[in-house]
């Protein structure tokens, strides 16, 4: 088959994606629990190339020690039998009661110091198995009133956090770097750090802000009605694009997790060719994971789990193929140029140009005819049309 995963086009997925057992807020779990070790044969059986989880995913929150270590050592073994790779470790702080209100930031010190050594724990074993980097999803981090939360504060502690455990990592030698994952809302009302823009300038303040970037999920930006492709170009442009969630999102609603590309397909078409072909620039700007943050319909079985599980990797490919058509079609290549898309990155003033010289070009302002160049069209919806026609298979 053509479009079978290979272990360099790096899919991983987290644990608690097909191991989510659908239960929602107005239903039980509609599926039974699902072994990890299970789950990281049949990921590898499907062609994935990592396997990521939180803490809680492989060792139950209130195993004690042995119970922890028996558990791990299954784990350890799946790992070693299959070949795949831990590329990315997180936490649970958010499923425990204790979490209700946050861990780095909730109202109660003592939750805080919870969280923080639970966190110090796991990058332990993420460094042992080999992850590079670590994921910080806040979904608790938040608040459903303003009454009850000193946002300002809350910053002081989540950044005191984010320092205190970027000099763990440090000083034990680790070489993690660590990613933010923004996400508006869900579970609480309004979630701290609520979007990749909110996250990047967060990062700004923190003391090791060079080892800090982001993680964007596709459905998160897209519930707070932003476009994913927008905010991972930014992220690329900062250096930040450190780890990403692949998934679809029919907008701002809840968070749907769907397979990738059940969503928005024409922003699915170009967050891949973006990933694979740098856009208009031409350069593959990410050698990350291609990690799949969905969830398996609550209506379907477990053979429905795992053939979802081969949707979003077989849906990436599929694009993948598309965007690369789309960049060799000679008309996709002549609409360009009709739009100029590449001229944008010619600046805007030539070589040691000031703007005396500028003063002095006539041709930029007491001769330019803005009507003129008003008129002249840009041509986009061509571009788009050839886009959507790619997507359809029909070019
Ligand atoms: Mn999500």
């Amino acid at each position: 088959m053509p479009l079978a995963p290979r272990p360099e086009d790096k899919f991983s997925f987290g644990l608690w994606t097909v191991g989510w057992q659908a239960r929602d807020p107005f239903g039980d779990a509609t599926r039974a629990p699902l072994d990890p070790v299970e789950s990281v044969h049949r990921l590898a059986e499907l062609g994935a190339w990592g396997v990521t989880f939180h803490d809680d995913d492989v060792v139950p929150f209130a195993a004690d020690e042995h119970a922890r270590q028996e558990h791990l050592k299954r784990f350890r073994a799946a790992l070693d039998e299959t070949g795949l790779v831990v590329p990315m470790v997180t936490t649970n702080l958010f499923t425990h009661p204790v979490f209700k209100d946050g861990a780095f930031t909730s109202n109660d010190r003592s939750v805080r110091r919870f969280a923080l050594r639970k966190v110090m724990r796991n990058l332990d074993l993420a460094a042992e198995l080999g992850a590079t980097t670590y994921v910080f999803w806040g979904g608790r981090e938040g608040a459903e009133t303003d009454a009850a939360k000193d946002v300002r504060s809350a910053l002081d502690r989540y950044r005191e956090g984010l320092d205190l455990l970027a000099q763990y990592s440090i000083d034990r030698g680790y070489g993690l770097r660590f990613a933010l994952e923004p996400k508006p809302n869900e579970p609480r009302g309004d979630i701290l750090l609520p979007t990749i823009g909110h996250a990047l300038a967060f990062i700004t303040t923190l003391a090791h802000a060079d080892l800090f970037g982001v993680n964007p999920e596709v459905g998160h930006e897209q519930m707070a009605n932003l476009n994913m492709v927008h905010g991972v170009s930014q992220a690329l442009w900062q250096g930040k694009l450190f780890h990403i969630d692949l998934n679809g999102q029919h907008g701002p609603k809840f968070d749907q997790d769907l397979t990738f590309g059940h969503g928005d397909l024409l922003s699915a078409f170009f967050l891949v060719d973006l990933l694979e072909n740098g856009g208009p620039q031409g350069v593959s700007p990410y050698d990350g994971p291609r990690h799949f943050d969905y969830k398996p319909l609550r209506t379907e079985d477990v053979a429905g789990v795992w053939s979802s599980a081969a949707d979003n990797m077989r849906t990436y490919l599929l694009l993948k193929e598309r965007a690369a058509a789309f960049r060799a079609d000679p008309a996709v290549q002549q609409a360009l140029l009709d739009s100029k898309v590449a001229e944008l990155a010619t600046p805007t003033l030539a070589a040691g140009e000031s703007y005396a010289d500028l003063l002095a070009d006539r041709t930029a302002f007491e001769d330019f005819d803005a009507d003129a160049v008003g008129q002249r069209g840009y041509g986009f919806g061509r571009l788009d049309q050839l886009a959507v026609e790619h997507l359809l298979g029909a070019r």
